[in-house]
């Protein structure tokens, strides 16, 4: 098979960059490892900065998030039985954020490419990526369990963090920066209206919670744990026991609305960007070139931002013959990607309790939550992060 563009992973990266492509009449193909049901279930994120619905109403996959999303103008911090509310739109002139489900977004783009769409192959998995220096690179995959390589001008790696892309970049040209961090979440779904209209981000002795959702009926809640943890240990009355415990506060009007456990599952934390996110004619877009902790809601906004910027620059380069969007892909993205890493790994360290924390380290991260409460610097800083940097 030969293309234009070959797209490996058909998570939300991979989908979005194939619907551009289509879009802009870039001849593209799609090969993901998995199934369609396995891809449109998998439970990730929740939260959908500004500027991503506004590039998903754009590539025309904004109708059902329009009826169905939740525009959220606030979050609320929890920190010292105290609460603060911070107003989004108010701090940055108008930004607010949205509630829809990857799988949502997953689904949507599914439908939109399998409705006139360009190929896209479930259970193909991609092998290898060959020849990223040549003016020929390709696809080795396996598909019904026979090989073929797919022929292409260009390839994008959207194949998360476990993919296979990044292996084609030479170890004497990648550089990677990381972190682990000593604690990971543990994540449930229940079959409960929301407690609160918006997050609640809680900072507790005991570790850090989150209240989210994914409708008016369905909650989705965190809870700081230990590295290592299994989800299997922690019973639905003991998450339940614990998310009271970590949300608790002097309003006397809060209550936590429990229900029936439906998803329990536990993921790690760690920060990791892989440098330059292009090697020849392969370009890394998503999870597979960088990671957030979950905290900052960042992950699948980043991705978004990559396969924007990275269709742009295919487009320019299809229509005019000009590569200076691709050559600019990296740099562009990098800037956007440690901006988002930062930011990240600052709300973390400012509501996570490490295991060697000592009186002091808690005192530090109050002092943190109470300028944010009360220097409206500080405030509109956490806010322009959370609803997301610009594309340049
Ligand atoms: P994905 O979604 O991992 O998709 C990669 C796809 O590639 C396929 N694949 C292959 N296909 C063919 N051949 C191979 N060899 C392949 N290897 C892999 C995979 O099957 C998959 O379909 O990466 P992508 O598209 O870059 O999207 C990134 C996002 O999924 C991720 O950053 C977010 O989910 C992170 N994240 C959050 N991000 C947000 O922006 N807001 C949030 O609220 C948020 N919450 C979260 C999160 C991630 C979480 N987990 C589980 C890691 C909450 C959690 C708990
Ligand atoms: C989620 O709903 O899955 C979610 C929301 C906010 C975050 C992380 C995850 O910061």
């Amino acid at each position: 098979m030969r293309t234009t563009v070959g797209i490996i992973g058909a998570g939300p990266a991979g989908l979005l960059l194939g619907r551009l492509l289509d879009d802009a009449g870039v001849d593209n193909v799609v090969l993901e490892s998995r199934d369609r049901a396995y891809v449109e279930q998998r439970q990730r994120a929740g939260i959908l900065e500004h500027g991503t619905a506004e590039a998903l109403r754009a590539a025309g996959a904004g109708e059902r998030m329009d009826r169905e999303g939740l525009p959220h103008d606030g979050i609320e911090l929890r920190f010292d039985r105290r609460r603060h509310r911070v107003d989004l739109p108010a701090l940055t002139g108008g930004r607010n954020v949205t509630v829809y489900a990857q799988t949502e977004v997953c689904k949507d783009l599914i439908a939109l490419r399998l409705d006139g769409g360009g190929p896209l192959l479930f259970a193909a998995e991609a092998l290898a990526v060959e020849g990223a220096e040549t003016a020929a690179p390709r696809v080795r995959y396996r598909h019904r369990g026979r090989e073929s390589a797919l022929e292409c001008d260009y390839v994008a790696g959207c194949d998360g963090f476990r993919g296979v892309a990044r292996e084609a970049v030479p170890e004497a040209v990648s550089r990677v920066f990381g972190r682990t961090f000593p604690f990971a979440w543990l994540g449930i779904l229940a079959d409960v209206p929301p407690s609160h209209g918006e997050l609640v981000y809680a900072r507790h002795d005991r570790g850090f919670a989150l209240l989210s959702m994914r409708s008016p009926t369905v909650t989705r809640a965190y809870l700081q744990v230990p590295d290592g943890t299994h989800a299997a240990e922690w019973s639905d009355e003991e998450i339940w026991d614990e998310l009271d415990r970590r949300l608790e506060t002097d309003d006397p009007s809060w209550t936590l609305h429990r229900g029936p456990v439906t998803a329990k599952s536990v993921t790690p934390l760690r920060s990791y960007v892989h440098e330059p996110m292009r090697h020849g004619r392969l370009f890394l877009a998503g999870d597979a070139a960088h990671i957030v902790p979950p905290t900052g809601a960042k992950g699948l906004n980043l991705a978004v931002g990559d396969v924007v910027t990275l269709a742009r620059a295919l487009t320019l380069r299809h229509e005019k013959g000009d590569a200076s969007l691709i050559d600019a892909y990296s740099r562009t993205c990098l800037r956007r990607v440690w901006q988002a890493e930062r930011f990240s790994c600052a709300l973390t360290a400012l509501l996570h309790r490490a295991p060697d924390a000592t009186p002091f380290d808690d005192r530090v991260q109050l002092a943190g939550l109470d300028r944010i409460a009360g220097a409206r610097s500080a405030e509109t800083d956490l806010a322009e992060g959370y609803t997301g940097f610009p594309l340049d």
